[in-house]
């Protein structure tokens, strides 16, 4: 196992940077001095400074080196003998590899290999994943978790000002915001290190909106919330917006001068019912007229969203609604103003940008653009003309598993059949595979399927570049060696690579090295990482993106003057989706689901780090005190719930502040208390992400 004296600075302390959410908290993990007779290490964690977190940490990051320490810690690569998962040597790994992978292409063609990444991979490893997929394995089928966190908010930003960083304004410009409204995003719980921006605001005179059908951590900081009804953002945004043209708190001038498709806009709100959309809404309409009301007198304001918006059958389109009254009001582009989709995992930011995405190459390049791809087919010392085409989505890829055109996968940095909307299919699809090799740090739901296990490193020890929620990219310098033959997973994709006779694309002598080729990769593109270099990370802290001098800083606030759209302007959007009504007789309750505080996503890390676990060490449903009377359900008894796609056992958790026609299930647990068994793998047609937040379930005690 790593242990902290391999520093000789071990007293200093390993200067590293939380391997959870996306504000990236840099922090010092230290050694208390051993009592007498103690014989293991204990550590602590003291955040460091640093211009986003401002030296907090929340309790994930305090006690995130419990899992890299942990006993569970996947040492060597594990291949399946006779049923078995048993250990062998890297020499051999790479070789089955090899022989696999040309086994499927030789059967299906290239495209029957897949690559699976994840928004915690490190920007160089990200990228070299897409550089795998394209160019060692010639498949066009690479996608990554990322399509179902980032997918809705990412095409809507693209669609509407022509570019998706997560946050188009600074942190540090949130205290000067006089309105901010929060759709579907729970802060104080996801992000906490952030929440004392949004108190700092509040200090500052600014009025607080919450939009969540549940009464959250962050609602209790909120003026008004608005416990809206699970799938119906879109048309409250635009219940919102009607009453503001009708007060006249528009920005004229800025309609006019920034943006298009306003008349068109204003003809579709002439159709909204008031009443009706609070009706469908499930919320007072003297509510909404007070967020209207509040949001557009304010001289500056925000929005923000996150995936109760977002993961949605229309999740693109409901950003947008929230983007038409953002744009309306005027406020983007200017100090305490712009538009926030709250970036979820470490790198869900730079993992969107550089071509772990099916239809992307790097620099947040199109691969299905000419150009694009000529640009980069140069870069990689290929022709063009090998670079495959657009693949599918993440759930998608299962369908074609499933199906058998995709007979085997790859997986890195995710734990795909926990994590995947209608789990009980993929679990059956990814049993129908030839081979699947997953490299993680420890044996997950979907490592435990595997026919080969690849040890990783963890945040300690693998060092690399990680771009934050508001598009500054951060460097992390390896701390501690792998605990025994864990490697780093952009040295596997080398070696494979190599196996694979693909060695001359492959030549990287460290991680900075792949940097400095994404560096060239991404220029001119519309994430243009040029600029920055690892010297200039090491003296200046963190960069912006885009960046594209080396001897100016990154874009901090973005769209002062114009959209990066061909006409320079912002695009309203008058379209519509699916409004979720969902319940029936068979299944009359809404499941929508999120976080807690204490778990990361599968929670493949987090249970194995007792101070988390400690906290919540069962999955559990939040449910209103009169609707659990309506259907049986005592408070803290287990129950069952089910869908038309499947069922899922929970511990049931009395919540005054939940809608009485919603339920909430965290997304932390696999197996029977796995939430995803029970939801729909309806897709938005926009950008596919998946419709996970609302499901059509019942609810059932389980007694003997
Ligand atoms: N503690 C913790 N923090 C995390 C993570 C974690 O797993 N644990 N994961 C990270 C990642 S990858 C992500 S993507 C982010 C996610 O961050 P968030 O999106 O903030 O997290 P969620 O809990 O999924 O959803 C936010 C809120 O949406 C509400 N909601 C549900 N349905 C709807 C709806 O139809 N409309 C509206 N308006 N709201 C709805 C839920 O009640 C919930 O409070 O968090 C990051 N931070
Ligand atoms: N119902 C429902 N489902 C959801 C969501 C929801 O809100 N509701 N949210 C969705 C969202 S936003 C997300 S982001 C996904 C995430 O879902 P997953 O992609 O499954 O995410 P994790 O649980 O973080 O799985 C990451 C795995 O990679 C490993 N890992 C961590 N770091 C590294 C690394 O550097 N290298 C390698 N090789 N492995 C590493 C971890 O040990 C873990 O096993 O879930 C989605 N699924
Ligand atoms: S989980 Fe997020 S907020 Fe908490 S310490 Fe880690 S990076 Fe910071
Ligand atoms: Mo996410």
């Amino acid at each position: 196992m790593a242990k902290l004296e391999q520093k000789s600075a071990a007293i200093e302390g390993l200067h590293t940077q939380c391997p959870f959410c996306s504000v990236q908290c840099k922090m010092t993990v230290k050694i208390s001095s051993r009592e007498p007779g103690e014989t293991k290490e204990r550590y602590f964690v003291e955040g460091a400074e640093n211009e986003a977190s401002q030296g907090r940490v929340c309790v994930k990051g305090l006690n995130a080196h419990q899992h890299s320490f942990h006993s569970q810690r996947l040492t060597s690569p594990l291949i399946r003998i006779q049923g078995d998962l048993v250990p062998c040597s890297w020499e051999r790994a790479i070789g089955e590899m090899e022989r696999r992978f040309n086994e499927s292409a030789a059967r299906l063609g290239r495209d029957g290999n897949a690559v699976y990444g994840g928004g915690s991979l490190t920007n160089e490893t990200a990228y070299l994943l897409g550089k795998f997929a394209r160019v060692a394995l010639g498949t066009r089928y690479i996608d990554y978790n990322g399509r179902f966190c980032m997918s809705a908010a990412a095409s809507a930003g693209t669609r509407t000002f022509g570019m998706d960083r997560g946050l188009t304004f600074r942190l540090s410009d949130i205290p000067k915001a006089q309105c901010i409204i929060l759709a579907g995003t729970n802060i104080a719980e996801c992000q906490p290190t952030l929440l004392p921006y949004f108190n700092q605001a509040k200090d500052n005179g600014a009025k607080i909106i919450v939009i969540d059908p549940r009464k959250t951590a962050t609602a209790a900081i909120a003026d008004i919330h608005l416990p809206v009804k699970p799938g119906n953002d879109a048309l409250l945004g635009d219940a919102i917006l009607k009453i503001m043209v009708g007060e006249g708190l528009v920005d004229e001038k800025f309609i006019l001068s920034r943006t298009k498709g306003y008349e068109e806009l204003k003809d579709y709100l002439n159709g909204i019912s008031l009443d009706e959309a609070a009706e469908t809404c499930g919320v007072e309409l003297q509510k909404i007229r007070d967020a209207a009301l509040c949001f557009g007198a304010a001289e500056t304001g925000m929005v923000l969203t996150a995936r109760g918006v977002e993961q949605q059958a229309d999740g693109h389109l409901a950003v947008r609604h929230f983007l038409n009254l953002l744009l309306a009001s005027g406020k983007i582009g200017r100090e305490g103003c712009g538009y926030g989709a709250i970036t979820g995992q470490g790198n869900g930011q730079g993992g969107r940008e550089h071509g772990q995405k099916a239809d992307q190459l790097p620099g947040y390049r199109s691969i299905e653009n000419e150009e694009d791809r000529a640009y980069v087919a140069k870069v990689w010392g290929i022709e063009p003309g090998s670079l495959p085409g657009k693949g599918v989505s993440a759930y998608e890829m299962m369908e074609l598993i499933g199906s058998g055109d995709i007979s085997s996968l790859f997986v890195m940095g995710s734990n795909p059949v926990v994590s995947n909307p209608n789990a009980g299919f993929v679990e059956k699809a990814l049993q129908k595979l030839d081979f699947l090799v997953v490299a993680d740090m420890f044996l997950s739901e979907t490592a435990k399927m595997a026919d080969l296990v690849l040890p990783v490193t963890s945040y300690i020890e693998n060092g690399g570049t990680l771009t934050n929620l508001e598009g500054r990219v951060l460097l992390r310098e390896a701390q501690v060696s792998p605990p025994g033959d864990a490697r780093h997973d952009w040295e596997i994709l080398c070696a494979v690579a190599i196996r694979m006779g693909k060695g001359s694309f492959f030549q990287y002598s460290d991680v900075e090295d792949i940097f400095n080729e994404l560096r060239v990769a991404s220029r001119y593109g519309a994430a243009d990482y040029y600029g920055i270099t690892y010297e200039r990370l090491r003296q200046e802290g963190g960069l912006y993106w885009p960046c594209p001098s080396l001897d100016k800083p990154g874009e901090g606030l973005l769209f002062q003057d114009s959209f990066p759209l061909p006409d320079g302007r912002a695009a309203f959007t008058t379209e519509t989706g699916e409004v979720w009504k969902g319940e029936s007789r068979e299944y009359p309750l809404t499941l929508t689901n999120g976080r807690v505080l204490a778990h990361y996503l599968t929670g493949v890390q987090t249970r194995r780090s007792p101070s988390l676990l400690a906290r919540e060490i069962e999955n559990f449903m939040e449910i209103h005190p009169e609707t659990a009377r309506k259907y049986g359900v005592r408070d803290g008894e287990w129950v069952e719930i089910t869908s038309k796609e499947g069922l899922f056992t929970v511990r049931s958790r009395y919540k005054e502040g939940i809608r009485e026609d919603t339920v909430f299930v965290p997304m932390h647990w696999g197996g029977a208390q796995n939430l995803n068994r029970a939801t729909r793998p309806d897709l938005d047609p926009y950008c596919r992400m998946p419709a996970f937040k609302t499901a059509a379930v019942s609810v059932r005690p389980l007694r003997s």
